[in-house]
């Protein structure tokens, strides 16, 4: 039973040393306890199977096990997000080192990737913005850009150099008024594909608005007419062919998120 929580754990903590973390989570835990379950669980000592205590059922099943660690998930999207939040940023890199061809990825086949119309496409502002305005492809493209060379890295295990251009997602949400204090900021995108991050990763200086690939337009396989590019997280965390952003204090998830993935999701 152990293996079976070491390997789930180590499916959902990429980047900080699993023990650790399932330690620190015992921690918090034991604090939420009611006197019995926390001399109960003291006895037990701070095990790793003392995990299976969160979720008060029988850990002999997988889905008592996910359902578990979904909440020693949601424990670690807190500390990830003080340990990572604003300020570290993640490395750059030299043109000459772009991977070339960039790899595709999607929930299916490349030559299903949406058509998106650029004429007619609008960008929809929801949520706690004070400019809730629809935005044209022209008007985004007249704003300030900026581009980055940077590594995505994909939870399936591959990872690419390459490069974006576009508009600082700060600058972008300061621009409408956004409810800079809210907790997220979702996605919705043009294939149905949704994800939502937390409002200090939107406003770290590398996120970006992407509306290019190596210089040029952003091709319809790389998500035309419009990504999130934000270097520090998991290639899911990476909305492509975005066509709605809300601001919002309401935790939305996303589509591999609520199938497992951890829901913070850095890289
Ligand atoms: N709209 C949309 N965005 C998406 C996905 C998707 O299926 N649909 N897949 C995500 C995943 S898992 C990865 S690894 C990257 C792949 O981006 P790429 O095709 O530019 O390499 O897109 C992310 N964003
Ligand atoms: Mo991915």
């Amino acid at each position: 039973m152990k293996n079976v929580i070491k390997n789930k754990i180590s499916q959902i903590f990429s980047t900080a040393d699993s023990e650790a973390i399932v330690q620190e989570a015992q921690k918090q835990i034991v604090r939420h306890l009611d006197e019995p379950s926390r001399r109960r669980f003291l006895r037990q000592g701070l095990t790793l199977g003392g995990v299976a205590m969160l979720s008060g059922c029988d850990i002999s099943d997988n889905e008592s096990v996910d359902k578990a660690l979904m909440k020693v998930s949601s424990f670690n999207d807190r500390m990830q997000g003080w340990l990572f939040g604003s300020t570290r940023l993640a490395p750059v890199y030299a043109e000459s080192m772009i991977t070339r061809p960039f790899p595709f990825n999607a929930f299916y086949a490349e030559d299903e990737a949406p058509v998106v119309d650029g004429s007619s496409y609008r960008l929809q502002i929801a949520g706690l913005a004070l400019d809730k305005r629809d935005w044209s492809l022209a008007t985004l493209h007249k704003m300030a850009q900026t581009s980055q060379v940077t590594r995505h890295i994909c939870v399936e295990g591959w990872s690419a150099i390459g490069k974006w251009g576009g508009v600082p997602f700060g600058d972008f949400l300061r621009l409408i008024g956004a409810d800079l204090t809210a907790e997220y900021v979702s996605f919705k995108c043009a294939d149905n594909y949704y994800t939502s991050i937390d409002m200090a990763s939107a406003l770290h200086p590398q996120t970006l608005l992407a509306l290019t690939y190596d210089g040029q337009i952003l091709p319809r396989k790389y998500g035309f007419p419009m990504k999130l590019r934000i270097p520090t997280k998991l290639g899911y965390k990476n909305p492509k062919h975005i066509e709605v952003i809300e601001i919002t204090n309401k935790f939305t998830g996303g589509y591999w998120e609520d199938q497992g993935y951890n829901w913070f999701g850095g890289s």
